[in-house]
């Protein structure tokens, strides 16, 4: 009585390391306890809940060409890989609850090494593709796509912890929905990489639903791959997913949030998904918290066959009187 069965499994990603708010690491928690399990199974998924990584704690982190804490996020997201790869292994859609947007590094990585070539639908106020040498902050969360990209490959340096890392996503294989906070740097790259880009003001010409059509259109060009969908909760609007580290002005509607989701899930085609960047300290009220975390529920529900029309089993029947 949803768009087809989905099998869906969930993996929590409690780190902050790639950026310096304290409380991202606890999004996994607070977005299962808004009832994330029973609400997917109430549209009928199958539901595996393989807890959180316990991630390995690092003793000394010092900054290495300016990346901050990159052997705890290096290790991190090696671990990661694991836990997302034992996941599709097992058959079920990953849905890696974050955490902090580095934690897409491992995540794409070990959806990789199961799937194969990936498209990935990256939703966010930021291209997250600095380089650690392009970098105005070091903060790896806004870094993870430059790490994961082919044709970025010559342009990273060594960083501790990150030797088991190869690239395993192709620049047409990508595309950025949301954009509105982009690095000089980060501009450069998806210009010369001729990255598929839809910023806010493309939203805006062109209106949600033909971003998704021409998404779908770019991503299908070259044959049917997996999805990786990559929610940044900052894509939304500060006015409905104010709790987070960096939110900006000026974002996408809860609507165009969720259609998105609809239309991702409709391809047939997701894979993957990673929600992430919730930060209940980053809210100002409990309302705030409460509105953010609502809304990140909301869009894997999205994600997995709930429709807003409303739906009803195949044997339905109107009860005679
Ligand atoms: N995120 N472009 C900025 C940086 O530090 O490189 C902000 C990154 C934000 C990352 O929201 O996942
Ligand atoms: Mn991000
Ligand atoms: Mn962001
Ligand atoms: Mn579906």
């Amino acid at each position: 009585f949803t768009r087809g069965h989905h099998s869906v499994g969930i993996v929590g990603a409690p780190s902050w390391k790639g950026q310096p708010r304290a409380g991202v690491e606890e999004g996994p928690d607070l977005i299962r306890g808004a009832g994330l399990v029973e609400k997917l199974k109430g549209q009928g998924c199958t539901v595996k809940d393989y807890g959180n990584v316990p991630f390995d704690e690092v003793a000394s982190d010092e900054p290495v060409h300016g990346v901050k804490r990159p052997r705890a996020v290096g290790r991190a997201n090696e671990q990661l890989s694991n836990a997302v790869a034992r996941v599709k292994r097992d058959g079920h859609t990953s849905v890696m609850l974050g955490g902090d947007h580095s934690l897409a590094i491992g995540s794409i990585h070990g959806h990789a090494s199961c799937r194969g070539e990936l498209s990935v639908v990256w939703v966010d106020a930021h291209a997250d593709i600095n380089t650690p040498l392009t970098s105005p902050t070091g903060n790896i969360h806004g870094q993870p796509m430059s790490y994961l990209i082919h044709e970025l490959h010559s342009k990273i340096p060594t960083i501790p912890n990150f030797s088991w890392l190869t690239p395993c996503v192709r620049a047409k294989d990508l595309v950025y929905i949301g954009l509105r906070d982009v690095d000089p740097g980060e501009h450069f790259i998806l210009k010369n990489l001729n990255i598929k880009m839809f910023s806010m003001t493309e939203v805006d010409r062109l209106g949600i639903a033909k971003v998704m059509e021409q998404t779908c259109d770019h991503l299908f060009s070259r044959g049917k791959k997996p999805i990786h969908l990559s929610y940044d909760i900052d894509a939304l609007d500060p006015s409905i997913a104010p709790a987070t580290g960096t939110p900006v002005t000026g974002g996408l509607t809860y609507r165009e949030g969720i259609y998105i989701t609809e239309l991702i899930c409709q391809t047939g085609l997701l894979s993957a998904v990673d929600m992430v960047e919730v930060n209940p300290k980053r809210g100002g009220s409990d309302a705030e918290i409460s509105s953010t975390v609502t809304t990140a529920v909301d869009l894997l529900l999205g994600c997995f066959g709930r429709v807003r029309e409303g739906s009803h089993p195949p044997d339905y029947h109107v009860p005679k009187p």
